[in-house]
């Protein structure tokens, strides 16, 4: 099928290219089935060097301190401007888009870790978001590996990101095939848990150190009780888990005031920080304000 990916990101200029990524756009129009063109496109962008990742980092709700950091490949399309991952991500339907894509993501980011481990900065984990089916395959924890140690990084650096998936559920729900990512110190998560595919059901048989809460839970908090309902008996079951969560997508200061009656929960989203360019971009620690006590009498 013919396609064409058309979008462009008004409000990103080049002036301010190297400090931030835009706000999201939702206007993104593109064929859902991309075909050989897009494919062969993106490979050719990837060996140009036109794809640079963009990195948010992850905060611990109860100080505001910075946990780690996700990286999230951005586009920088000579002629479309700074393309968002929703305009290309379907190419990684094709197998060799979806390893050359992958393998892009984690030596950039094993190579900017080294940078700033020579520059002499404290160190934190950076979570890879990669395709189940890849995680899957035998050389992937070894290629990992010396990916790490060839940029001087040690490969516990890295998160492996799963994103959540009818495959994601299988292979995390089998026994045994992460057990080699976690021999070299690699943490898994699971992504955007509590839509889609996942259910509570496969909580209990998941192999996961990390579960990230989809963004759609916590739209509609802290307004709507019901949904704070529902938010809370999730924390609260991952809590008793004992799974570190991350909960993606906190907006506004009342959601992260909200989630700081979890001190022990991470929080990602645009109120803490947006994705930057640079690891030295990312803000080091912000914390929700402060609730006004109440005075009585
Ligand atoms: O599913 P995953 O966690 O990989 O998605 C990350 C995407 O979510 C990135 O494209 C990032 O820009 C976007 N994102 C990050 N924080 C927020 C947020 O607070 N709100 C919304 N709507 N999107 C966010
Ligand atoms: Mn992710």
């Amino acid at each position: 099928m013919k396609h064409d990916v058309i979008m462009r990101s008004m409000n990103w200029a080049p002036a301010n290219r190297w400090r931030r990524t835009p706000r999201e756009r939702t206007d993104v129009t593109m064929m859902t089935q991309p075909g050989d063109h897009l494919c062969q496109r993106v490979r050719k962008g990837l060996r140009a060097g036109e794809f640079q990742l963009a990195f948010q980092g992850v905060y611990h709700a109860g100080t505001g301190a910075l946990s780690s950091a996700e990286a999230l490949i951005r586009w920088m399309h000579p002629k479309n401007g700074m393309l968002l991952p929703s305009a290309f991500i379907g190419t990684i339907a094709d197998p060799a888009v979806a390893s050359e894509m992958t393998h892009f993501v984690i030596d950039s980011t094993c190579s900017q870790l080294g940078s700033w481990q020579r520059e002499g900065h404290s160190m934190f984990p950076i979570a890879v978001n990669v395709p189940p089916s890849l995680v899957a395959k035998a050389s992937f924890a070894q290629r990992l590996e010396h990916c790490a140690r060839s940029h001087g990084v040690v490969p516990g650096l890295l998160q492996v990101e799963l994103s959540e998936a009818e495959d994601a559920t299988k292979i995390l729900a089998s026994k045994g095939l992460m057990d080699e990512l976690r021999e070299i110190g690699v943490r898994i998560a699971i992504d955007d848990f509590g839509t889609g595919y996942s259910s509570l059901a496969m909580l209990s048989a998941l192999d996961v150190d990390v579960v990230k809460l989809a963004k759609e839970l916590l739209v509609p908090v802290p307004d709507n009780p019901r949904a704070c309902e529902v938010a809370s008996a999730i924390l609260n079951l991952l809590e008793k888990l004992a799974m570190t969560v991350v909960v993606e997508g906190v907006e506004t200061a009342a959601q992260a005031q909200w989630l700081a009656r979890w001190p022990n929960v991470l929080a990602q989203g645009f109120y803490y920080a947006r994705p930057m360019f640079g690891l030295s971009n990312i803000p080091e620690c912000k914390r929700a304000p402060v609730k006004h006590l109440q005075l009585v009498g």
